[in-house]
């Protein structure tokens, strides 16, 4: 008998099978959509380096830690224009660069007032959360040569997430309330970042359900780790829907 609880799950598994079909590496959509999601992803991996190299200069104490951090970037980026070139495209980066701009006037803003705990919040938690959910999401679904790479990666953007969330942990009480007013602005930029680039990763075979689960898991978890509460997390969390 077909109950009701069986016919869901078998739609679960129906809509599994389905979105784990790998896609066509070829066709020119999906070397068109790949060309802005590489270039994103190559502009990401820079301005994580140039952020870890700001932050770097404001902590002398952890100077050395810091710059490890900023290599790691590079190497990231290095090995996602591979990515491209192995399969034959072009990144879009006057596209990307577009993309990241209101993000980066935000960081630079901070920096320039030497405001730390906004700084961490944008690079360490914001960033750092949307690469391992997109990371995540893409593993599945990539090439072999992709696939190789940023199994590698996802394991570094865990090690930066997790410096950030340190670092925001030992100061908790003097920069609550200036996490809470990063979040209420920064928050909204990342939710219209993964509504720009939806449409493209779908191409992809990454659904964007899937990427803002898995984005507010790592990011949830974070801020539990950083010392916020549930209702506190449930506000900030909400404060991206209400913009
Ligand atoms: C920090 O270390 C890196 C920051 C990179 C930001 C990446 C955001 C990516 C969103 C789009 C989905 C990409 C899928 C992966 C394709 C190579
Ligand atoms: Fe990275
Ligand atoms: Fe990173």
């Amino acid at each position: 008998m077909q109950t009701l609880e069986s016919s869901s799950v078998d739609l679960v598994e129906a809509k599994d099978s389905a979105t784990a079909l790998l896609p066509d590496f070829t066709t020119e959509l999906y070397k068109d959509a790949y060309s802005r999601i590489n270039a994103i992803v190559i502009e990401g991996e820079q301005e994580a380096h140039d952020n870890y190299m700001a932050i770097a200069s404001l902590l002398p104490d952890q100077e050395e830690e810091l710059k490890k951090l900023a290599r790691m970037e590079l190497s990231h980026m290095r090995g996602f224009t591979a990515c491209g070139r192995n399969l034959g495209v072009k990144a879009d980066m006057d596209f990307s660069k577009k993309f990241f701009s209101p993000l980066h006037n935000n960081f630079q803003e901070a920096f320039s007032k030497d405001k730390l705990p906004t700084c961490f919040l944008i690079q360490a938690i914001l960033i750092e959360a949307f690469a391992i959910s997109a990371y995540h999401i893409y593993i599945p679904v990539s090439d072999p040569f992709a696939r190789k790479i940023t199994e590698g990666v996802v394991q570094d953007e865990y090690l930066h997430l997790n410096y950030g969330q340190e670092w925001l942990k030992a100061n908790f009480e003097t920069c609550k309330d200036e996490l809470i007013e990063a979040n209420k602005v920064n928050l909204p930029l990342i939710r219209s970042m993964l509504e720009q680039v939806s449409k493209d990763a779908a191409v992809l075979h990454m659904e964007k359900e899937d990427l803002i689960e898995d984005f507010l898991i790592a990011y949830q978890e974070a801020l539990t780790d950083i010392g916020f509460n549930t209702r506190e997390i449930a506000r900030m969390a909400a404060s991206a829907l209400i913009g």
